[in-house]
């Protein structure tokens, strides 16, 4: 492994704006992130931005919005903030469960385009989906890699689609990194009780200002964190978190999925958000109605026992050779037995 750089070894410059696929994958190999603007617009842009912050204003009112007066990496509480003092940062989880317009955002096709680059073509889904807001008296997070809890790979284990829901200004606390820090290795922290993961050493970043409807995309192995916020002017973001299949999802979003939207959601939908064994992450049947891997879908199977009138609940269609190959074929295994 590398060692570490001292800051004055770091060169700062950040990748240029973009709008060009193939330009922003050149950036993400050469410094662990790109800008690329314009990613989403007009009615897109204002109809994710709109439904963020009604949900956000309703979180606070009925008191089970996530805030805290620094990030997501200091201390957080559900509630409600005070009634003359907006929070300095809030964070609206779970957005999946929150609007069809989220749902459709993660259809956009270059996120397959991104994905299948940053993750070496291995199979991606979401990870998380969760919107950010960050006013004045934001603190700034503490420096880290999103895989900081694991050891280093060779290949990033997530990947983090920062959209800009406002303009991303320096003084707005806008996200702050290290360019060409992915090659490792992670920045050095430390924990107490007191201030929670903190850099022992302070490390010198620089901010990502970019127009509102831009992506930041930055690997899971970039160093990066949420800047001050000296502005009147609130950061509005929304971050979708791709990962490889096989990996534990930061929102174990299969558990998370509220019934009524799992129940409206296509099956290639489904697929996006880990409803899908290849060949991990199998769900199994929980109730005869249960929800199920889109991919391999499985009988209800409880404690069979003789004397007993608990039955198993076979799903149509199912038992036969054809629609075993046949499922084994959409896992991309081998049928040959
Ligand atoms: O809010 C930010 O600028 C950064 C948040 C962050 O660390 C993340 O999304 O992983
Ligand atoms: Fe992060």
């Amino acid at each position: 492994m590398n060692a570490v750089l001292k800051d004055t070894d770091r060169d700062m410059k950040l990748p240029a704006p973009t709008r060009d696929v193939e330009q922003g994958k050149r950036d993400m190999d050469e410094y662990g992130l790109c800008v690329h603007e314009a990613f989403v617009s007009g009615d897109q842009l204002k109809a994710l931005k709109d439904r963020l912050i009604e949900q956000a204003e309703l979180e606070c009112e009925q008191g089970v919005a996530l805030l805290s007066g620094q990030s997501r990496g200091g201390k957080t509480w559900y509630g409600r903030p005070d009634a003359d003092v907006l929070p300095g940062w809030q964070g609206i989880a779970a957005l999946y469960n929150k609007g069809r317009v989220f749902i459709d955002y993660l259809q956009h096709p270059l996120f397959k385009a991104y994905n299948a680059h940053v993750f070496r073509g291995a199979s991606a889904h979401l990870s998380a989906m969760t919107g950010l807001v960050v006013r004045r008296g934001a603190e700034p997070m503490v420096v880290h890699v999103d895989q900081q809890f694991m050891p280093y790979t060779e290949v990033p284990t997530y990947l983090n689609c920062m959209l800009c829901l406002s303009d991303f200004e320096e003084v707005m606390g806008a996200t702050r990194v290290v360019p060409r820090s992915h090659r490792g290795p992670y920045p050095p922290q430390a924990f107490s009780t007191e201030r929670g993961a903190y850099n022992p050493e302070p490390i010198a970043t620089v901010a990502v200002e970019a127009p509102a409807g831009s992506v930041i995309f930055f690997e899971s192995r970039t160093w990066h964190q949420s800047g001050v916020s000296i502005s009147d002017k609130t950061r509005y973001s929304l971050t979708t978190l791709w990962q490889q299949h096989w990996v534990k999802p930061m929102d174990n979003i299969v558990e998370n999925l509220h019934d009524s939207v799992y129940a409206s959601l296509r099956e290639d939908e489904l697929q996006l958000l880990g409803f899908k064994a290849e060949p991990s992450g199998r769900v199994e049947a929980r109730s005869p109605s249960s929800r199920q891997n889109t991919n391999r879908k499985t009988p209800y199977v409880p404690e069979l026992r003789r004397g007993s009138d608990v039955r198993a609940v076979a799903l149509e269609g199912m038992g036969d050779r054809k629609g075993a190959d046949d499922e084994a074929k959409a896992m991309g295994l081998n049928t040959k037995r």
